[in-house]
């Protein structure tokens, strides 16, 4: 699969205010935006033809430095205006190179936020603000929580505590998936959520996810009222999962798993792990869509902890914005994760707050993730408030000195 990624992407609306601030004209700005802003991608799995179309280009707004001659698959990185960028893919798509040219298309595009996702009654507005699901576990295992709302009522509390705090969607799961741990029967599995999600459902009006890899969990809980089945096996488990989600015209969480939960800590290994994560999700979006499920109700989820060392997690978390070229919102969940113990000195579960709260300040401020999944949801809502804002604190104002005129 040819992917090029966004190592750097100039933001817009960095300069727009910058230069309304110094007076010039809309009409001045925009051809400036074009010759100014600038990215730089790496382009990898090009095959012969592209790397000769690429070593050809002679664009004086593009540098490409292409990867040793032997090399195949071949790579590259081109960076260069954003105008020359969108050139290139043109030019590739007139050559016939229509892979390559939806790979540069896709990464242009990155700094775009997805179209809305309507879940229940509640438009997700992407891009304005980094959401919060809020995780519901009902289940003996579950490694932070494991046993606390494994009776019904106290799952249901819960749930509606977590809502009242902030949560913009509650995900409720009967299988814990933490290393280690094997498989719930499904009838089990469905003794344990459908009274919860009818109970929440029934008592707010908070969208709810199911978290489950089993597609006859997730076809009755999207019965009981269920609006997004979280996937951890991204369709890897039960492919029959996709036709469910698809006959309720609910939203799919796909999300990126090396092995299964039984194995995946073992020996888990990457040549470049962002890379592997996205083409995975690529090919498991496009089996989402063939099952029949819309495309913009897809999200995408790197799978922190799921068959990933600490370094994997952390590089993922530094470079999560490289998953915005799969042009799905992205969703992530480091909350309470072994990783951050481990950061932190070796804390266990129940102490890895500030940690958790550091990490998803980290990814609101590189602006990463659209969702954040999190156990903790009123003190993640402080936390996001402050870096959701400190990341946006661009409209001019004050920060420019004394309005003009
Ligand atoms: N992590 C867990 C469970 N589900 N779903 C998504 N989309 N992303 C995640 O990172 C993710 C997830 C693990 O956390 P938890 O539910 O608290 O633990 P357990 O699996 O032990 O129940």
């Amino acid at each position: 699969m040819i992917l090029a990624r966004p190592i750097h992407l100039d933001r817009d609306d960095d300069l727009e205010p910058v230069w309304e601030r110094i007076g010039l004209a809309p009409t001045v700005r925009q051809p400036l935006l074009d010759s100014l802003g600038h990215g730089i991608l790496l382009v990898t799995g090009l095959g012969a033809a592209d790397t000769r179309l690429l070593r050809e280009v002679e664009d004086p707004r593009l540098t490409v430095i292409l990867s040793d001659p032997g090399r195949r698959p071949g790579g590259a990185t081109v960076s260069g205006t954003r105008a020359g960028l969108e050139a290139l893919a043109r030019l590739a798509e007139i050559s016939g190179r229509l892979e390559l040219a939806r790979a540069l298309d896709a990464a242009t595009a990155a700094d775009v936020p997805p179209d809305p996702t309507v879940l229940g009654g509640r438009t997700f507005q992407w891009g304005e603000r980094t959401h919060l699901m809020g995780v519901v576990n009902v289940t003996p295992d579950s490694f932070s929580d494991g046993g606390r709302h494994l009776e019904r009522e106290a799952a249901v509390r819960h749930a509606l505590s977590l809502a009242e705090a902030g949560a913009d969607l509650v995900d409720v799961g009967g299988e814990s998936t933490r290393p280690g741990a094997e498989q719930v029967p499904l009838q089990v599995e469905l003794d344990r959520v459908l009274p919860v999600l009818e109970a929440v459902r029934a008592r707010s009006d908070v969208p709810v996810s199911i978290d489950t890899r089993k597609a006859a969990v997730a076809r009755e809980a999207l019965r009981v009222g269920a609006v997004l089945v979280n996937d951890v096996s991204g369709l890897g488990h039960d492919p029959a999962l996709a036709n469910a989600v698809a006959e309720a015209g609910a939203a799919l969480a796909l999300m990126h798993i090396q092995g299964t939960p039984e194995t995946m800590q073992a020996d888990p290994r990457y040549d470049d792990v962002v890379a592997e994560v996205i083409e995975l999700l690529s090919g498991r979006i496009d089996r989402a869509v063939a099952a029949g499920v819309a495309r913009e109700r897809i999200w995408v989820d790197p799978g922190i902890g799921f068959g990933k060392t600490a370094g994997h997690n952390l590089f993922l978390l530094r470079h999560l914005g490289e998953l915005r070229v799969l042009g799905a919102p992205v969703l992530v969940g480091t909350s309470r994760k072994r990783f951050i113990g481990a950061l932190s000195g070796g804390k266990p579960p129940e102490q890895r707050l500030p940690g958790s709260l550091a990490s998803i300040a980290a990814v609101a401020v590189l602006q990463g993730a659209d969702v954040v999944r999190v156990h903790d949801v009123a003190e993640a809502r402080d936390a996001l408030a402050v870096a959701d804002a400190i990341a946006r604190a661009r409209e001019g104002g004050d920060s420019w000195g004394p309005p003009r005129g």
